[in-house]
This record gives C-alpha cells, structure tokens and sequence, in this order.
C-alpha cells in the first residue's frame, strides 16, 4: 500500500527534526569541549550519532516506499550553556519535544489507516522511552555532584565511555 502524502509530509519533517536533534547535540559537544569537559563531549556526539540514525532509518523507509526524502533549512541551534546541568536539561526536553511529536505522527498513522508506518513507528516509541531516560539520569547524576569540581571530573570521566547503540 503506498504511502499518502500527509503522511510522507509528516515523515519527511521528522526526517528533518531528527537531524536537528543531531546539530543540537553536536552544539552542546562543542560546548562542553569548550568547559573542558571532553567526556560529555564524547557523550554528546554519540547522542548526535544516534540521532542521525534515527533519520537516516527514516530516509530508507521513505524511499523503500518509493517516497522522496526532502532536506529542510536546520536553524541556528543554542551555543552555550551555563552549566552542564543546563544542558542536560535542555537535551531532556527537547527529547520530550521528540517523544510529543513521534507519537502525534503514530496518531497520523492510525488517521491514515497506515498499518506499515504505524508499525514502523513503534521502533521510534521504544527509542524515545530510552532517549528521555538516558538523559534524565544523567540529570540525577549531575544534581548528586552538585558544585563539586572533583565529582564532576568523575563524571567527566564515566561519560565519556558512551558507545553508540542505534
Ligand atoms: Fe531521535 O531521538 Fe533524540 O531527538
């Protein structure tokens, strides 16, 4: 069954807001090279990594679909941040930002009585659980540590063994 255009558009703008997430994340990494925090940095641009997966998967549906793949402008993303926890928290949201917008494209899905994209987008479900929980454990680490200097090298140092597992 072939893909309708309201929900190859809405394919297509996910396709482009999971890249977007990937240059958010990619801002943050530099941010933290920047405050001398490389293993954040290494944290982040794996998350940058997994968020290009997470389009990249959409590109190939859409085009094993016979559907095109359109790039859209990716906006100025923020460049710094006041503390590590601002970023973190800043990455939490922008995941349930995600999260709101995956499952409004699963609602499209069911509009559409599109049960291969429906299906489809179950991967995505699942991700997101992860991606928020990934994020928001980080956040709970980084309130322990609080001010100190030492905890935060720590931390730094715990970080910075995140592989990729998209
Ligand atoms: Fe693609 O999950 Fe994060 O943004």
């Amino acid at each position: 069954m072939a893909i309708s255009k309201t929900m190859s558009d809405a394919l297509n703008t996910q396709f482009n807001k999971e890249l977007n997430s990937a240059y958010l994340y990619e801002s943050m990494a530099a941010d933290f090279y920047a405050g001398n925090l490389p293993g954040f940095a290494v944290w982040m641009t794996t998350q940058a990594g997994e968020e290009r997966v997470h389009a990249e998967k959409i590109h190939h549906y859409l085009t094993e679909n016979g559907e095109r793949v359109y790039y859209a402008a990716i906006p100025e993303p923020q460049a710094e941040w006041k503390s590590p926890l601002a970023a973190i928290q800043g990455a939490l949201a922008h995941e349930k930002f995600i999260t709101k917008s995956i499952h409004d494209l699963v609602r499209t899905a069911r509009k559409e009585d599109d049960i291969a994209t429906e299906t489809f987008l179950g991967w995505y479900v699942t991700e997101q659980i992860e991606e928020e929980s990934t994020a928001q454990s980080l956040i709970d680490k980084l309130e322990m540590v609080g001010d100190n200097r030492f905890g935060l090298y720590q931390l730094d140092k715990e970080v910075s063994t995140r592989q990729q597992d998209a």
